[in-house]
Parts: C-alpha cells; structure tokens; sequence
C-alpha cells in the first residue's frame, strides 16, 4: 500500500519564510545585481505559487444539497405534463402514447415502498461477499442487486439511475475519476454510502490514514457518516499457540466478518430515510422522461426549423451577389437577417420581437467578426475559388457565398442554443451570449472542413448562377 507523508504546509511555508528572508537581506545589492535579483523573484515566485495552490487544493466548503422534498418532486412531475402537452399539441399527428404512459405512472412513485439498493464498486472490490451477509440481514421491503464497476462511462452510470442507493466499495483512496463520478451521482440525487472493505488488510494506522483521505475527498459531497469501514470476508490469519512440551502448535483462523458499522448506519437510514432515496429516484426517472419529450420535441422542431435556415441561407446569397460589398465586417451584419431569427424563435416558442431580431442579428455578425469567423471563411471560399477551375466566376459571388455560409453558421447555431431553453412558451428574453458563442464555436467547428465548404460552394454556385458551373 502507498502511504503518503505529507507535510506541504510545513514545505511550503520553509519555501515561502527563506523566500523573503532571502529577499530581504539582498534587496539592495539585488537591485544592482541582476543575477540574484532573479534567485529573489524566483524564490518569491515559488512561494507565492506553493501558497496559490494551497488556495486553490483547499476542498470546497460543505455543499451537500438537500434532496428534493415532495412538493418539489410534484412540481417537477408538473413540469413534465406540461411538457408532454406542448409536444403533443405541436404534433397533434404523432403518436406519444408511450410517452403519456410514463407520465401518468410516474406519481406512483409516491407510493411506493420496497428499495432497490446496488452494491456497485471495482472488481474484485467484496461485492457478492457482501451482498450474501446483507441478504442474510432479511431487511423488510429491500432488496440487493450486484452493480458492475463504477466508472465515468455513461452507460455504467445508467445502471445506476434506477436504484434508491448505492453501497459503493472501495478497497483504498479514491481516484480522481471516482471523485467525479462520486459528484455527479450526488449531484443527480443519488443517496451513496462509501465504503472501505477489506480493511482487514491495513493495520489500525494505516486503515486510519486512507480513512482521513477519503474523509477529505468526500467533503462537501457526502456526510462524514456514510463513510464506513468494513470486512465483509477477511483473510484468515495464522494462530501459534506455544504448548507445555516447548512445541509450538499453528493453525488457520477464519476471523467473523465485520460489517456492523455498515448494518448500524444501514438500520437508521432505512427508519428515516427510505422516503427520501425513493423521491430522489423519482426525481431520475422524471428528469429522465423530460430529456426523453425534449429529445422527441427537438427533433421535429428542428425538421421544421432547417428549412427556414436554407430559405434565409439563399436570400442573403442573392442579395449579396447583387450588391457585393467589399468590407467583410458589413457583409456579416448584412447577411443575417432578423426576420429568420424572429422566425426560428417562433418555432422554438422564444418570443422574438422584430426589434429585438434586428439587434441581435447586428450583435451576431459582430460576434462572427470578432471571433474571426468571418475572415476565415471568406479566405477559405476565396481559395477554393481560385484553386478549383471555375469556369466563370461573377462579381459578387465570393460574396453571396460567404453570406449564405454565415447565414447558414447563424441558422444552426440559433437551433443548438434554442435546443438548450425551456421548451414551453417563454417571454421575450435576450439572448444568453456566453451560451451563444459556445454554440456557434461548436457548429463552426462542425462545418468548416474543406469538403463541407467546397461542396456548399459548388452549390451557392450553380443557384448564384445556373448557367455557369464548377468544371
Ligand atoms: N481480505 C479480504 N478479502 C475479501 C473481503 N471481502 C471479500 N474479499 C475477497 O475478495 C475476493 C473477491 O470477492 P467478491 O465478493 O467475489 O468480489 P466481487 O466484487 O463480487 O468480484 P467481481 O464480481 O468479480 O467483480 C474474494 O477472494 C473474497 O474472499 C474482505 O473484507 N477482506
Ligand atoms: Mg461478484
């Protein structure tokens, strides 16, 4: 086992006293010479730099939230009904039975009092050990399932979303993965129980050091308490007994297993808990169902949504084709036009007057300048132009191209960002920039290979100018 010595306090802070004391006894002569002046700046530097991290590696203050209670289950439970009613309204011709079907059992939930807990954790880590003591325990209305190892996979995770709790074993200190996941089964309203079995294989001062760990790592995500020590099966150990003929007698001893700080926490949660761990998994299968509307809603919207982008793709082309104009920045606040984000947000219930469209089109063909998309692409379609033998190339068609292309990178990015927003009727609101500009990084990343562009040329091309063509 590794143990680990650390004092970083004490380094640190002999770092940072010789910095200054060094610091000042050569401050004079360090001005003149420039040598030690930089052993000073660099020791100073160190230690600022011991004391940065220390600010930074000091764990978050506790922020364990509360699980939702039932009200706010049942208003979440609202939510998705309302939903569901948006959806179906909006596609009054599809069928969504399956979904209706899940929304109505969801409130059952409620009633429900059996618990289904996994005991999940690394190979090899005492799971199907400690799942037959647990079963012997013959708690009322639970029930115990073997989980494969907890990693940051999604699919693993899935696993996960539908039991009451997690007895989650582990066999020393966490990982920084295991962390993570640690944070997000939290973070989704899962009750876990960290435990370390097999501890019979560290001695009581060794066992306390990976304890005082663990206790650091879970801080702000887990109670002390539901950090627990085990053995749910430990190594037999080797007994001498001297015998009055000076003989000595050795023999095998199975130790009893040692799981009641386990059974003692496992006894009062259930008699106070149980409500909370089956609201919390309430909570899973009603997010879950919302991402599944959401998915279903976004899917159709879009359908409805990449027509319009074409339509307002080829306007801006006309009109830029017809009028070029030489400066790139104009181009981009000319090409998107108002009227498409008016109408995309129509589709996506994001009320959009015509005057908020028009200041925010002009802000996002600022945005395109600023974050340099504007000049790339117009470089990029300049250069396929020259390099490809085009047989005819007319004054504005550079122009109409890049238009049609911004339009088309403001189109999608529009649809990325109003996939993220509440999916009922909103009021008017103004866009979310941060958001905003993660989105179009993303989809200009998306549509900025060559072949994209090349392909999307040749066909700005033959509508620009029918009769002409890509040889
Ligand atoms: N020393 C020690 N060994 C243990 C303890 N618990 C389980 N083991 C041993 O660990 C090994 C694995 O135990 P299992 O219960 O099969 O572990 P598992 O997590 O179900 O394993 P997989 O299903 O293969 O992932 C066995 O050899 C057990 O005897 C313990 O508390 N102490
Ligand atoms: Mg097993």
């Amino acid at each position: 086992m590794k143990l680990q010595l650390r004092k970083p306090i004490l380094t640190g802070g002999i770092a940072l006293s010789f910095g200054l004391w060094l610091w000042w006894n050569i401050r004079d002569t360090a001005m003149e010479i420039g040598e030690l002046g930089l052993v000073g700046a660099i020791a100073i530097g160190g230690g600022f730099w011991w004391l940065k991290r220390q600010w930074q590696t000091k764990p978050s203050p506790l922020t364990i939230s509360p699980f939702p209670n039932r009200e706010k289950i049942a208003a979440a439970i609202a939510q998705t009904r309302q939903n569901l009613d948006c959806l179906k309204a909006e596609t009054p011709h599809r069928d969504h039975t399956d979904l209706e079907r899940k929304c109505d059992r969801l409130p059952e939930g409620f009633n429900r009092q059996d618990l289904k807990i996994a005991i999940a954790g690394e190979k090899r880590s005492g799971k199907t050990c400690l799942q037959k003591m647990l079963a012997d325990l013959a708690w009322e209305k639970v029930t115990w399932e073997e989980s494969s190892s907890l990693s940051s996979k999604d699919g693993e995770k899935n696993q996960l979303q539908g039991v009451d709790g997690v007895l989650w074993l582990i066999t020393g200190d966490l990982t920084d993965s295991q962390h993570q996941t640690l944070k997000e089964l939290r973070s989704n309203y899962q009750r876990v129980l960290l435990i370390l079995n097999k501890s019979d294989r560290y001695s009581t001062e060794e066992r306390e050091v990976i304890l005082q760990q663990l206790h650091q790592h879970i801080f702000g995500i887990l109670p002390p308490e539901d950090l627990l020590a085990i053995s749910a099966f430990p190594s037999p150990i080797k007994v001498r007994q001297h015998q009055a003929d000076g003989g000595v007698k050795e023999w095998e001893e199975l130790p009893p297993p040692d799981i009641q700080a386990l059974r003692d926490r496992l006894d009062r949660l259930f008699a106070s808990e149980r409500e909370q761990w089956i609201w919390g998994t309430l909570w899973r299968e009603n997010q879950a169902l919302q991402q599944e509307i959401k998915t279903r809603l976004n899917e159709i919207r879009r359908d409805r949504a990449l027509p319009i982008v074409e339509r307002y793709q080829w306007i801006a082309a006309a009109a830029a084709f017809a009028n070029p104009v030489a400066a790139l920045d104009l181009l981009a606040t000319a090409a998107i036009s108002a009227q498409m984000l008016v109408d995309l947000g129509e589709i996506y219930q994001q009320k959009l007057s015509l005057q908020l469209g028009k200041e925010t089109a002009g802000e996002l063909g600022r945005l395109m300048v600023k974050l340099g998309i504007v000049e790339l692409s117009s470089s990029a379609i300049a250069h396929f132009l020259k390099s490809n033998a085009i047989t005819y190339v007319a004054g504005g068609t550079l122009q109409g191209i890049g238009a049609a292309y911004l339009t088309r990178l403001a189109g999608l990015s529009l649809i990325e960002y109003f996939q993220d927003c509440a999916i009922v009727p909103t009021a008017e609101t103004p866009l979310n920039w941060e958001q905003f500009t993660q989105k179009l990084k993303a989809v200009f990343a998306q549509n900025q290979r060559t072949e994209f562009l090349q392909h999307f040329a040749q066909g700005a091309i033959a509508r620009l100018n029918p009769q002409t063509g890509v040889n």
